[in-house]
């Protein structure tokens, strides 16, 4: 007899899918997305679809290891548990004795979505030890500093009501690939009639289902924003009466506008100035126009000031008034008032400390300015190895023979590989956790359908475990999964809605408002104080930046000189079958995948003397590495890619991320990876090669 257990996708993805897991004889033997849920529809993604392989998979941790080779070579011995806890509370106690307690560096991110097994207990502890503060700034640091100025949390337009906007432009989001879901309610509105707009430098499949492409260059957004924006007030089209009500700062940016026009946008990023009227005459004369905004856009050096513009943009014609109209990034500020921060929880001391931008982890190991130096480092819910920029520093710093490195995870990574200590956590069908999303308005419980694999442990069981080790007391670190729970939704807000872990224990799933079918902006209504957005923002002016939304060129991209000796920028996304590193250890999803790959325009693949399938070195200052080539017809001269995350050590040690910088963007200490410039080299002809990856799965 099976039974189902409801459950939430935990990955790092706008989606946060409602699933349902079939379980037989304590076995998980199906999983299928939840019918009933508004946003999965019943259906997940295709790297979803083969989570239980991902849980049952051969490589999967499943006892804690004890390295015996040298760091990186990947000789461990098995462990008991006690033993593996000891040795790392022996060495958190050690740095701390000898260097102090900033000398710990706790590295997490969303490796889990989940509030629980996330964003809990590894924080309060190292928090509470007076560790090295982490600034998460990996992945949307530059939208979410941008957003909070502009509207103080992220909000916007209920993703589901684009199925009622009339022009839709997707700005910089490869929808099919990394927000499936929302493609539904596009098509929805497409086949209604709308009019669907892909903005992205790279011809995506999600480009390819639109009716119009804007292939611009890359970083250029604020330019075309601007550009678009110049045009309607030339025309007398923008909203002056809700600009007035519900924003402030509109009339610095008008007077801004004037200087701003198709002409100068088509200049900047590389395209028709006719293009661009006609795109500006569409949204003087289609309401509601929705905008949805990737994160693909905003990992460059002007990314802050893009996301601002184009948030005006979405503003300044009125669809805010309309249902479906407007402009979303991320939802995510939707949750502020249902849920409560589990991180820093009252009655526990958590003594301040420095803190290191985990973007910034190449330099972090390997300054030797920095004082005190990482000694010891916990790593959980990322892989560092493979997705932060400038990758072989990055490994030179975890080689160092003064870091002790733990690591809680499923399976041997690229950073696992470099521990000290592993210990073995359970996935999702395990463990108990509550998802928020920054996709959609839907709270999701997730219960655990079987037994831990093996001896795996959830995060949170390892970090008490480690505070009794370590002798710490404290009961807030020592509270239960589902005490948290209670604690996550322990707010006025949740009761009013009659939000209960009971009521989620009987339902799954619950939705956080009332907002879809309503325009929630139509009189302001954003969460900044005085519930205006805020277009010119004078604080701004106090660091060094434009408080009047503008252009600001990316870094690399827009370097002439540095264009000489690295022509290609290249652009390095997520992948449609891996999620970042996720799955990029599996047979079925490699198989889907195939090897990295290079993908560049004809134009630049015969100026370098290269065809399909030749084997290329890609590389700049920082690094190289090797791949496969492929052309596509479609790409920009000047404009290359490749997906990010796939292992390095599957792939000759490294990946894309050998080449990408440390350098923060304008706003939010974010990262610029697809502001990077490289040269692409042949190596061997394709008869001459075998990918490395596909060789190793097999045909
Ligand atoms: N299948 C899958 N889904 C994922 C992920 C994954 O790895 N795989 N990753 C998850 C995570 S962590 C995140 S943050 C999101 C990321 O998802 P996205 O927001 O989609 O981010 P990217 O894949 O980086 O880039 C999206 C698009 O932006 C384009 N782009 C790059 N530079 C520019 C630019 O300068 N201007 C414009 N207009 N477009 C640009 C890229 O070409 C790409 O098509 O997706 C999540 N979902
Ligand atoms: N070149 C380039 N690099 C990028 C990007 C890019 O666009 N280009 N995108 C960046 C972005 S947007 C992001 S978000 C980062 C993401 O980068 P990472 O945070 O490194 O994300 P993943 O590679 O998915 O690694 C997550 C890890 O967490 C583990 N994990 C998952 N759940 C659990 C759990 O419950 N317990 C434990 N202990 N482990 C768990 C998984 O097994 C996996 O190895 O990558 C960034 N890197
Ligand atoms: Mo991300």
């Amino acid at each position: 007899m099976s039974h189902i257990v409801n459950g939430a996708c935990p990955l790092d993805c706008p989606d946060t899918c409602a699933w349902q897991i079939e379980v037989e004889d304590g076995k998980a033997i199906r999983m299928r997305g939840r019918k009933d849920h508004p946003y999965t529809r019943g259906s997940l993604c295709g790297k979803v679809n083969n989570y239980l392989d991902a849980v049952y998979a051969p490589d999967r941790l499943t006892t804690p290891l004890r390295r015996v080779g040298e760091k990186g070579e990947g000789r461990f011995q098995a462990i008991d548990w006690d033993e593996a806890i000891g040795l790392t509370a022996t060495a958190l106690r050690t740095t701390i004795d000898r260097y102090g307690p900033e000398a710990v560096l706790p590295f997490y991110y969303a490796g889990t979505l989940g509030a629980v097994q996330g964003w809990s207990l590894g924080q309060r502890l190292f928090k509470h030890l007076g560790a090295t503060r982490l600034d998460t700034t990996i992945c949307d640091a530059a939208a979410y500093a941008a957003l909070r100025v502009t509207m103080h949390r992220p909000v916007g337009t209920d993703p589901e009501d684009f199925a009622h906007a009339r022009l839709i432009l997707v700005w910089g989001a490869n929808l099919l690939s990394s927000n499936m879901h929302q493609w539904h309610f596009i098509h929805a509105a497409q086949q209604n009639g709308a009019h669907v707009v892909a903005i992205d430098p790279l011809p995506t499949d999600t480009a390819e289902r639109c009716d119009q492409h804007l292939q611009l260059l890359p970083g250029t957004d604020a330019a075309l924003a601007m550009g678009l924006m110049g045009e309607l007030h030339a025309a007398g089209a923008c909203d002056e009466e809700w600009l007035a009500e519900c924003a402030v700062g509109w009339p610095e940016l008008r007077e801004r506008l004037a200087d701003w026009n198709a002409e100068r946008a088509a200049e900047i990023c590389g395209l028709h100035a006719s293009e661009i009227r006609a795109l500006a005459d569409r949204i003087i004369t289609t309401r509601p126009t929705a905008i949805r905004m990737g994160l693909g856009l905003q990992r460059h050096g002007g990314a802050g000031a893009a996301i601002r513009a184009i948030t005006v943009l979405g503003a300044v014609a009125g669809d805010f008034r309309h249902v479906g109209g407007g402009v979303v990034s991320e939802t995510s500020g939707r949750f502020d008032d249902v849920t409560s921060g589990l991180e820093e929880p009252a009655g526990l001391p958590l003594p301040l400390a420095r803190t290191i931008n985990m973007s910034r982890l190449a330099e972090a190991l390997t300054d030797s300015a920095l004082t005190p130096a990482v000694h010891a480092m916990v790593v959980w819910n990322t892989n560092p190895a493979a997705t932060v920029p400038d990758q072989t520093r990055v490994q030179q710093g975890l080689r160092r023979d003064d870091l002790h490195l733990t690591v809680l995870e499923h399976r041997l990574t690229d950073t696992a590989l470099f521990a000290d200590v592993v210990l073995p956590a359970t996935m999702q069908t395990e463990h108990l956790d509550i998802h928020p999303s920054y996709g959609h308005h839907y709270l999701t419980l997730n219960l655990p359908a079987i037994e831990p694999v093996g001896q795996c442990l959830p995060n949170n069981e390892i970090f008490r475990r480690l505070a009794t080790a370590l002798e710490l007391t404290h009961p807030r670190l020592h509270d239960s999964d589902e005490a948290l729970i209670r604690q996550f939704i322990d707010t006025d807000r949740a009761r009013e809605r009659g939000i209960t872990f009971e009521s989620l224990c009987e339902t799954g799933y619950v939705a956080i408002d009332d907002l879809a079918g309503t325009a929630p902006h139509a009189n302001g209504g954003f969460p900044t104080r005085d519930g205006k957005l805020h277009i010119t923002v004078p604080e701004l002016a106090d660091v060094n930046l434009d408080p009047i939304p503008g252009y600001t060129p990316s870094f690399e991209g827009a370097d002439p000189v540095l264009a000489q000796r690295f022509p290609l920028i290249l652009i390095t996304p997520a992948h449609r079958f891996f999620l970042n590193s996720t799955f990029a250890d599996l047979p079925g999803h490699l198989r889907m995948t195939g090897a990295p790959t290079l993908f560049l325009s004809q134009n630049d693949a015969t100026a370098r003397g290269i065809e399909a399938g030749d084997e290329v070195e890609v590389a700049n200052d920082r690094g190289a590495f090797r791949c496969q080539a492929a052309i596509h017809p479609q790409a920009r001269d000047g404009v290359a890619w490749s997906y990010k995350a796939y292992w390095a050590k599957d792939n000759g040690g490294n990946n894309v991320n050998a080449t990408t910088p440390v350098r923060d963007a304008d706003m939010g200490g974010a990262p610029t990876f697809h502001d990077n410039r490289v040269e692409a080299t042949l190596v061997a002809k394709a008869n001459e090669f075998t990918p490395s990856a596909v060789a190793a799965v097999g045909d």
